[in-house]
């Protein structure tokens, strides 16, 4: 059976959506090693290829590996306690300025030994996995010491080498101002640009810089100081921008040619020239907008106008976005953003991809690396239609069978 001992594996008559259309054709794609080798039409399919090949799985949808650009999966305890409060009336901003909030999240990760934020993280890192994702950007952000910054950065690169998934980290020390810098947030900054930052990037343990740049947290001119750190530790930024009111945090981020600008609730018409501009992706969270019963809509229509690629993310966090369901975001993206389910799909995958500064990941395409799921269903949009889990019949990370429930 010199087929079976072949490396090249061969999936046929699937309906490929290839990060950012669905192909007209059944197709047939085949891999070899750790990438995608070839796609073929099945009407030019020769039954000569697939003696060449094992035969790995016959029909449904085939999407690239699913790509979650902004999380942030490592921290200790639980805000089940605020969900209530919230539900009660108080405000997230109310929540933050009265020491809850991020804070909150702070003070149970500074008290977590690495192990055990490492253990706490395994089962949502599980989950994102079991629903598709193969990469996932995490972030630093409930430290806020550099130590504890550092604790963080080394948790998700461990998760990254533990688990098959391509983990992308984030150094996020401007999220929160921490109690001992009370009425000192510039001293807070400078603490960030002169030792997070130096030290993130001397011990490789962050692929971005991020802020948070938001009344309750910093200034615009804060965060400019902090991307003009990263780019001389050569880093690239982004940023949680006009998430709750407009700052021009976009604009700022835009001019710093930001891989993306995040949240973007309150985004101005000068905010998405700026973003078309410099390239950079908009990521929406409907996660965040969704449990902070949110009303101001990012402005879907002039992105899409403009032209501005549209990536989709879980936000998966404590307070904001307790939700590791990355196809739960592809149908919040369309119900309560309108974008279309195509939109949607792509969010997830080549541009959230871009998001991270890889392109190469999100797409089927010869050469690219083979990232891929497998889902039992039979159009693409049915992904974002139904909130149903158990679908993905097969999860391929780096071209090797390593998830997914066969049927
Ligand atoms: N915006 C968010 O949605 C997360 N961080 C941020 O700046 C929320 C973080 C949290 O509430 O713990
Ligand atoms: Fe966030």
């Amino acid at each position: 059976m010199a087929g079976n001992q072949s490396t090249q594996r061969l999936w046929r008559d699937v309906s490929v959506f290839d990060g950012h259309d669905t192909l007209p054709e059944p197709m047939a794609v085949v891999v070899e090693g750790e990438r995608i080798a070839s796609t073929v039409p099945m009407s030019r399919f020769d039954e000569s290829l697939a003696r060449e090949c094992r035969e790995m799985g016959r029909g449904g949808v085939m999407t690239p590996g699913l790509v979650d650009c902004h999380t942030h999966l490592v921290f200790a305890g639980s805000r089940a306690d605020e969900f209530e409060n919230r539900l009660e009336g108080v405000s997230y901003a109310e929540i933050a300025r009265r020491g809850g909030g991020i804070l909150s999240t702070v003070r149970a990760t500074r008290a977590a030994s690495e192990d055990a934020l490492f253990e706490a993280a395994l089962p949502r890192l599980q989950a994102l996995m079991d629903d598709g994702v193969t990469t996932v950007e995490i972030k630093s952000g409930y430290g806020l010491t550099v130590d504890d910054e550092l604790k963080m950065l080394r948790v998700a690169r461990r998760l990254g080498e533990a688990l098959p998934v391509r983990v992308v980290t984030t150094l996020l020390g401007a999220h929160a101002l921490p109690p001992e810098f009370e009425n000192d947030s510039d001293g807070y900054i400078d603490r960030v640009c002169r030792e997070m930052i130096p030290a993130a990037a001397e011990q490789g343990l962050a692929d971005a810089v991020d802020v948070f740049c938001e009344k309750i947290a910093f200034s615009v001119a804060q965060c400019e100081r902090v991307f003009a750190a990263a780019e001389a530790h050569g880093l690239p930024v982004k940023g949680h921008v006009e998430q709750l009111s407009n700052l021009g945090g976009a604009a700022m981020a835009a001019r710093h040619a930001a891989l993306s600008a995040d949240h973007i609730e309150y985004l101005d018409e000068a905010g998405v020239a700026a973003l078309r501009e410099a390239g950079s992706v908009a990521v929406l969270l409907p996660g965040a907008f969704h449990t902070l019963g949110e009303t101001q809509l990012p402005p879907i229509a002039a992105l899409r106008e403009a032209g501005v690629p549209m990536a989709l993310a879980t936000d998966a966090n404590p307070g904001s976005s307790p939700l590791f369901m990355p196809t739960l975001m592809l149908n919040l993206g369309c119900v309560l953003f309108r974008l279309t389910p195509r939109e949607a799909l792509a969010g997830m995958t080549a541009h959230g991809a871009r998001a991270l500064g890889r392109p190469e990941l999100g797409r089927i395409e010869v050469g690219a690396p083979a990232d891929l799921c497998l889902w039992d269903i039979d159009t693409p949009a049915e992904l974002a239609y139904a909130v149903q889990p158990g679908r993905l019949r097969q999860r391929i990370f780096n071209g090797r069978l390593e998830g997914g429930n066969p049927s």
